[in-house]
């Protein structure tokens, strides 16, 4: 590249982000935008317990995900039931039920580019001695039927996951101004 042309492409690749300000909404065929993937978070009632919220809500925050909903509540039975419907025949389904009933949840949803796979990563493996360190599990799970915090693990899960604990109305389509709105290139 020479000449006027060159450095004027050079100084456009070098520039940096072309998109300052609110995040871009892109609209596919009839789907949601991909900005727009949500995921259901839920604090278990060992991690309010523990005092470990803020923590929590913390790491997600910094990663750059945007909190749309959020509450803290005695989760009625039949939402638990209806959550772990798959998991109804497993020997430690009464125990999993009276754990989650056991005390409070904070229930949250977030939203941004992959929260979903990105949340999955971020709390990591089920198995208290399987959950990597730096994960949240792996830091402050000691045991598999006490570990802290629920994610949703797939795109669909995490809609329907979100009606079942959420009314529309309780979910806030606020726009992003901040800094994060960087997280989301063009
Ligand atoms: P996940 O929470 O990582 O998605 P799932 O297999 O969906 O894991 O199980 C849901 C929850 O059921 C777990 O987070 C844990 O609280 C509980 N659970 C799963 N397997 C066991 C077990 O073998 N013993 C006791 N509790 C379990
Ligand atoms: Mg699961």
């Amino acid at each position: 590249m020479h000449g006027f042309w060159g450095r004027a492409a050079l100084w456009w690749l070098l520039s940096g982000p072309r998109v300052p300000g609110p995040t871009p909404v892109r609209h596919s065929s009839g789907g949601p935008s991909w900005t727009q993937e949500r995921t259901l978070v839920a604090v278990k009632p060992d991690g309010v317990q523990r005092r470990l919220v803020g923590d929590i809500i913390r790491r997600f925050e910094r990663r750059g995900f945007k909190l749309v909903g959020m509450k803290l509540l005695q989760t009625p039975e039949n939402i638990l039931t209806e959550h772990y419907h798959d998991l109804r025949r497993k020997p430690f389904y009464p125990a999993l039920i009276s754990y989650m009933s056991s005390g409070p949840v904070v229930a949250m949803v977030w939203e941004g580019h992959n929260v979903v796979r990105s949340s999955r990563a971020m709390i990591g493996d089920t198995d208290a001695a399987e959950a990597a360190p730096g994960t949240i599990r792996g830091d402050f799970s000691l045991h598999i039927s006490r570990n802290v915090i629920h994610a949703s693990d797939s795109v669909e899960g995490a809609q329907r996951e979100i009606a079942l604990w959420f009314r529309s109305s309780e979910l806030v389509d606020w726009q992003d101004r901040g800094p994060h709105s960087s997280n989301y290139p063009a």
